[in-house]
């Protein structure tokens, strides 16, 4: 653990390097005016192991004690580094301001060793809990993160999972219905999929997935579009505030993003490249209508698309 050391007076520079060098404290930084301290302060603010305890001399000459408390405790890193105040003069008050200024403690001068070690071991022991307690914080902040994100994206390709859709969609079903404004619904089927996967292997067709879900992805552009993994080979979009001339042009971009990517399928015999057929469906919710009955619009286009032909969309 590292220390510095403000002080200007030597015979306690000594004292205090002595006595903590003796007790095992070999991290010492001796500094003698405020000024260093702050420069010392500075450059450790970029390094891994930055200071965990401050010695400060309320005494040192050439600026007001506490006023150096205060400026180091505005660091806002600095903030959480217990200081011990020293001070010769413990009956003029100065003790109440230094720990309204955010000291830890205190040491009256002149300096008794088996105090100083005390104080400075009781100081650390707590700096050290304190580094524990913040350490399990940031892994439960991130087990939270990255729970949040498991129970919400799709494994395979990062995108929204049917969870996060099926969420989504009644989020929206709300709010857009009180916006009296209408939801765009795409389902989105890969064609001829388990053929691809007979030929090319599950592996292949999994990046084939991922490939499809970003050219879908990259069709959508309002921040509050939907792409969700809906199953297996099935994709769905949430489109807020879109008619169904809207959500057409969506499955139009989507057709033409596929396109670009031009992913071979063996045995598509119309393209021989991956293509999809999509279902739309738009509508205003209102009390005749729910989030189901715009889904099974959606799918019984899909259904059509299918049946005249495929890589199409029908509404
Ligand atoms: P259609 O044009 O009528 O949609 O034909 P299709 O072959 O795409 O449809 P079908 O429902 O018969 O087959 C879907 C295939 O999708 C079956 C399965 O092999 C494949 N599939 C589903 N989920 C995954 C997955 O996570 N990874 C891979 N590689 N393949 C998957
Ligand atoms: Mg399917
Ligand atoms: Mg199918
Ligand atoms: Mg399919």
């Amino acid at each position: 653990m590292k220390i510095l050391l403000i002080n200007d007076l030597i015979a306690n520079v000594e004292i205090i390097s002595d006595t903590l060098k003796a007790a095992g404290y070999n991290d010492l930084f001796s500094v003698s005016t405020l000024d260093q301290a702050l420069k010392y302060i500075g450059t450790s603010l970029d390094s891994d192991t930055p200071v965990d305890l401050i010695l400060l001399d309320l005494d040192i000459h050439d600026t007001n004690g506490i006023g150096a408390l205060l400026t180091i405790k505005s660091h806002r890193t600095f903030e959480d580094i217990p200081i011990i105040a020293l001070t010769a003069n413990k009956e003029s008050g100065i003790l109440d301001r230094a720990f309204a200024a955010g000291a830890s403690d205190y040491i009256v001068t002149p300096i008794c060793p088996i105090e100083l070690r005390a104080r400075v071991r009781s100081a650390l022991q707590l700096r050290r809990e304190m580094l524990k307690r913040m350490f399990r914080e940031q892994e439960l902040e991130h087990l939270a993160r990255r729970l949040e994100r498991m129970t919400n994206l799709d494994g395979l390709t990062g995108i929204a999972n049917r969870r996060c859709f099926d969420d989504t969609l009644v989020r929206e079903w709300v709010r857009n219905g009180r916006d009296d404004r209408p939801i765009g619904l795409l389902m989105i089927d890969i064609d001829h999929f388990k053929k691809y996967n007979d030929s090319l292997g599950h592996v292949v067709g999994d990046t084939c997935l991922c490939s499809v879900a970003r050219a879908i992805q990259a069709a959508t552009h309002r921040p509050g579009d939907l792409v969700a993994r809906y199953g297996g080979e099935e994709f769905a979009i949430i489109l807020p505030n879109t008619d169904y001339e809207g959500a057409c042009s969506v499955a139009e971009a989507i057709h033409t993003n596929l396109a670009k990517c031009n992913l071979h399928h063996p045995c598509s015999h119309e393209t021989e490249s991956v293509t999809v057929s999509i279902g739309v469906s738009s509508g205003v919710p209102n009390c005749s209508n729910s989030p189901e009955h715009l889904l099974k619009a959606a799918d019984n286009a899909l259904y059509l698309a299918k049946q005249s032909g495929r890589n199409r969309t029908k509404s």
